[in-house]
């Protein structure tokens, strides 16, 4: 008999809940694009609510969350200063160009997180010879570097300084509840420097499909169009944010044991031969493990994992990231764990030699 999937390629995995189910069936709808469905309407107010802002804007996904929000600050030709590893970058399929026109200009820094420092020698104003900057974007948590979290006072520092040099700066916040679990603060206070956010409804919170843009009143009346222009008018979409709505109410309180699970994988996967990683770093649901010393690549031990139901992608040749969420529990990470010393080999390269 084969045991149960666990899969911990991504938080974007989990399937919707009995009661967001009934939630989505039971919802009340109307044509969205005229601003009449209700459930939209409800899902949009209590988002801006949440995060003591004038509006909010709910968008298919995270992607065209941040897109928007960079065609609105920004203007053609100008740069965009973001981490190396940002999503928008690394992942949003070159339309911060192709759609933007920007030039990414992307700094490297310790576990993902920017400093006013760092970005500072990078800002170019007007000049004859020079793109001009036009929006600092910072992620939080950020996800390549291994969902690491801003302190508070390092990201309101860079928005205040930005803000000084007349640059605006958003937020890539796919998974800011998880970076305010971490630090026991409100998501509220963590994005009120910025001068738009993103977050994702679809990922540890548990939706099926579904971001939202918060900003001004201003700012999501023209993120609107952009989001028309772009497909993004979603018509009788009160089905998702009737999800959506159970997601922002229940979602955040459960994120604690994803951080828990993560961390409990990290320091067991810590232990085993050939692999490598510190635990000590992982704060919310999100890890890098180097597999180099077992002598396989990522892509052969996702193979081997994934024959036996445990799905773990590999993201380089020797790195694999691990993302616990709602769907996997204490008995599905240790299951991995078990599955995980089972397919390396007994005596890693490493140590052969
Ligand atoms: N991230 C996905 C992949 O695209 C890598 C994942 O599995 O983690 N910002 C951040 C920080 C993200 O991690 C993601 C999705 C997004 C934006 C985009 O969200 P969607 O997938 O809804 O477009």
């Amino acid at each position: 008999m084969h045991e149960p999937i666990v899969d911990l390629r991504s938080d974007t995995v989990t399937r919707p809940s009995a009661k967001m189910r009934r939630a989505m069936a039971e919802a009340e709808v109307g044509d969205d694009v005229y601003r009449e469905d209700p459930s939209v309407n409800r899902l949009q107010e209590r988002a801006a609510e949440i995060f003591g802002r004038a509006a909010a804007l709910f968008v298919p996904s995270g992607s065209m969350g941040n897109q928007i929000a960079l065609k609105l600050h920004t203007h053609h030709g100008q740069e965009v200063i973001c981490e190396e590893r940002a999503h928008i970058y690394n992942h949003e399929m070159g339309a911060l160009c192709a759609f933007s026109g920007l030039v990414p200009r992307t700094i490297r820094a310790e576990d993902g997180l920017l400093t006013w420092d760092l970005i500072a020698p990078w800002i170019r104003g007007r000049s004859d010879h020079r793109a001009r900057t036009g929006l600092i974007e910072l992620e939080n948590s950020s996800n390549l570097a291994g969902g690491t979290v801003y302190p508070p006072e390092i990201s309101r520092d860079i928005c205040e300084r930005a803000h000084a040099a007349g640059l605006p700066v958003h937020l890539d916040g796919a998974r800011i509840f998880n970076a305010a679990v971490a630090l026991g603060r409100d998501v509220r206070e963590l994005s009120q420097p910025f001068d738009s956010v993103m977050f994702c409804l679809s990922k540890g919170l548990g939706a099926p499909v579904g971001s939202m843009l918060v900003g001004s009143k201003e700012l999501i009346e023209e993120a609107r169009l952009i989001r028309k222009m772009l497909g993004g008018g979603m018509r009788q979409a009160g089905v998702l944010a009737a999800a959506g709505l159970v997601a922002l109410e229940e979602g955040p309180a459960r994120l604690a044991t994803d951080h828990a699970n993560a961390k409990f994988l990290a320091q067991e996967l810590a232990e085993i031969p050939g692999l490598s990683l510190n635990p000590d770093k992982v704060v919310t649901n999100i890890f890098f493990v180097d597999v180099l010393g077992t002598g396989l690549t990522s892509f052969e031990i996702s193979k081997r994992l994934a024959a036996r139901n445990v799905l773990i992608n590999g993201v380089t040749p020797s790195t694999m990231r691990i993302v616990t969420h709602l769907d996997v529990d204490r008995r599905g990470c240790e299951r991995a764990l078990q599955v995980m010393r089972e397919v390396l080999p007994a005596r890693p390269r490493a140590e052969v030699a």
